[in-house]
């Protein structure tokens, strides 16, 4: 199948207060200055960069039980889920560049706003469904497919700053692809709501090509329907994506991350996608950081149907040929 994206919309959220290390804020300036739009203009559908939000801050914000800046990440989220949904509704594939992971409660609900059946693929070392009584660390980053799970409402308690969202997901509807750094409460959980999930030993002993066809056939073999893919840059090694808060060792190789984009975007069915957790701060030279911040442009690039195969629709053949 190809991809049938007519346009495509990027939009920056440069938000930080999910975790605690300043810096990843600048993420969507960094992917743009990599040269995401010159990347993406070369495809066959148009490419609106739709600029970063201007998140309110809220100066006054104590924790929730042990969770960090809950209003400010509220805040966030309902603002930026409604830009999600106003780009999906107009028709256009969108990118969301961050920012912390905990933006995906945005991103991905305001994409099910627009596509109530939309499945969701987590490419991550971490799972990010800690409750707050799970959460080893009360940072927002560590819990936002926990405030997605319908299955997790009894979990979850009423956090300030939330009021606006109700959880849309099911566990069915959710696969992971990467973990390798899961918290306990976090692993009683996978288990228990009986997530589909493939850490990186999983990968070592099926191989990519494999879990990619578990995962279509996971989520697509009862019907085919719009697809959100949330990119942690940390899924890969920290040899290839250095410039991330929290890197674990063992992570994906350049060609399974590429392989896992491919392949999505081969179904013809990826709607939204969230690249998230670079931080320009945390690389140990500039070469890390613009290491880091190319390695997220490949990846949204293949997502959209950049191949290495060479094949291109925008190119006539004939013509080419003659
Ligand atoms: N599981 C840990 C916690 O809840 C760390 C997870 C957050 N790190 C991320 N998210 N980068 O993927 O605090
Ligand atoms: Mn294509
Ligand atoms: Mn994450
Ligand atoms: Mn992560």
């Amino acid at each position: 199948q190809q991809s049938r994206a007519q346009s495509v919309a990027v939009l920056g959220a440069p938000f930080s207060r999910g975790q605690r290390r300043r810096g990843v804020e600048h993420g969507p300036k960094v992917i743009r200055d990599a040269g995401l739009i010159e990347r993406l203009s070369g495809f066959d559908y148009s490419v609106h960069d739709f600029g970063d939000l201007d998140f309110h801050h809220f100066e006054k914000d104590e924790p929730y039980m042990d969770v960090k800046s809950p209003r400010n990440v509220g805040a966030a989220n309902k603002m930026l889920s409604g830009a999600v949904s106003r780009a999906v509704g107009a028709g256009h594939t969108l990118v969301m560049l961050g920012g912390d992971h905990s933006l995906a409660i945005g991103s991905v609900g305001g994409h099910a706003q627009q596509s109530p059946d939309l499945c969701l693929i987590w490419v991550d070392a971490h799972a990010d469904i800690n409750t707050p009584m799970t959460s080893p660390s009360g940072n927002l980053h560590g819990l936002p497919v926990a405030f997605m799970l319908k299955e997790l409402q009894d979990k979850m308690p009423d956090i300030p700053g939330f009021s606006w969202m109700k959880p849309f997901l099911s566990s069915r509807d959710l696969v992971y692809i990467g973990l390798r750094d899961v918290d306990p409460g976090e692993y009683h959980i996978l288990k228990n709501l009986g997530i589909q999930y493939f850490t990186m030993r999983d990968i070592d002993r099926l191989g990519i090509q494999r879990v990619m066809e578990v995962t279509f056939d996971h989520l697509l073999a009862r019907k085919q329907r719009p697809i959100h893919l949330s990119f942690d840059i940390d899924a890969f090694d920290p040899s290839l994506a250095p410039a991330t808060g929290t890197p674990v060792n063992g992570g994906l190789t350049y060609r399974e991350g590429i392989y896992i984009t491919e392949e999505i975007h081969n179904t013809g069915l990826l709607s939204a996608m969230d690249l998230v957790e670079v931080n320009p701060m945390l690389g140990a030279s500039r070469e890390a950081v613009e290491a880091t911040a190319s390695l997220a442009v490949d990846v949204i690039a293949s997502s959209l149907g950049q191949t290495r195969e060479g094949a291109h629709p925008s190119i006539d053949v004939n013509s080419a040929v003659k």
